[in-house]
């Protein structure tokens, strides 16, 4: 699993309150807590207090990259925001994200392909997040093909099926499960698939033991990425115990171990 660190976003207060303090400090010590944690790339998303939002990211890349030369998750829905945001990484960086709208396809895709970035397109379009699972297929089919057009392989696209609060949605999980397992054979080789898992326990009062779950099931039908906070050492075994099942890693008694070595 390809463990994108959640924890540099905006909607959090004190990321929020280091923003606006330009506090580098502050960032940097989340971003070294979430990498020493397993992170294998940053989320980082400006949220909505700001008003000057691509200042905000062009800071948070420049204030990541003092320390680190991993994986930045450029997360936001402006395409301005991200091409910023991009300049300023150089390199090593991940789209977050297109949706399937028209007018998003027709400026994030080539933008991707030329500077051979990955992408991840969440599979809502005009209509908004489809509630069926063939709905979500019908997106995901348009964004692949979309994206070959625009010369972007699959394996450099991330397709995200949009995960909601289990509190207001619960018919969902179950579709999305479904859902991914479709995705994982809509192209050879197949996309990769992402999710932000934390919506799910949004207002929730269990929130690792509902996260875990779905990852579990999730990771059964083919999620191979997951937007979480890996300092959530529950979620992270149970992150580590699936990739035993799924065959991806030895069992040994000490596999909790070894994994993280
Ligand atoms: N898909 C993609 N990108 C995404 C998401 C997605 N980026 C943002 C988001 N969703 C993933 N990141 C988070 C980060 C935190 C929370 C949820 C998703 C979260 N926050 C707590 C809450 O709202 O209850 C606490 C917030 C606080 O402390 O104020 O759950 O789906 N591609």
């Amino acid at each position: 699993m390809f463990v994108i660190s959640e924890k540099i976003n905006g909607m959090f207060k004190v990321v929020r309150k280091a923003i606006a303090a330009r506090d580098k400090a502050a960032i940097q010590d989340i971003a070294r807590r979430q990498i020493a944690a397993g992170a294998n790339a940053l989320d980082l998303n400006v949220g909505t207090a700001t008003d000057d939002r691509i200042g905000a990211m062009v800071w948070l890349v420049e204030t990541v990259r003092e320390v680190s030369d991993i994986t930045l998750c450029l997360d936001n829905p402006k395409f301005e925001v991200i091409q910023a945001g991009v300049k300023a990484c150089g390199e090593n960086f991940i789209i977050n994200s297109t949706t399937a709208k028209d007018e998003d396809l027709a400026r994030f895709l080539p933008f991707a392909a030329e500077t051979g970035a990955a992408i991840i397109a969440l599979t809502l379009d005009e209509k908004g997040v489809p509630n069926t699972v063939e709905g979500r297929i019908e997106i995901a089919a348009k964004i692949l093909i979309t994206a070959e057009s625009a010369g972007i392989p699959p394996e450099r696209i991330y397709l995200d099926p949009v995960v909601l609060p289990i509190n207001i949605a619960q018919d969902q999980p179950k579709k999305l499960m479904e859902a991914i397992g479709q995705f994982k054979i809509l192209s050879s080789p197949p996309p990769h698939i992402v999710i932000g898992l934390s919506n799910l326990a949004q207002g929730t009062t269990e929130k690792s033991l509902l996260t875990g779950t779905f990852l579990a099931m999730a990771a059964g039908m083919g999620l191979d990425a997951a937007i979480i906070d890996p300092e959530d050492s529950l979620l992270m075994e149970i992150m580590i115990t699936g990739e035993v099942m799924l065959n991806n890693v030895i069992y040994n008694d000490d596999y909790l171990k070894a994994y993280r070595a």
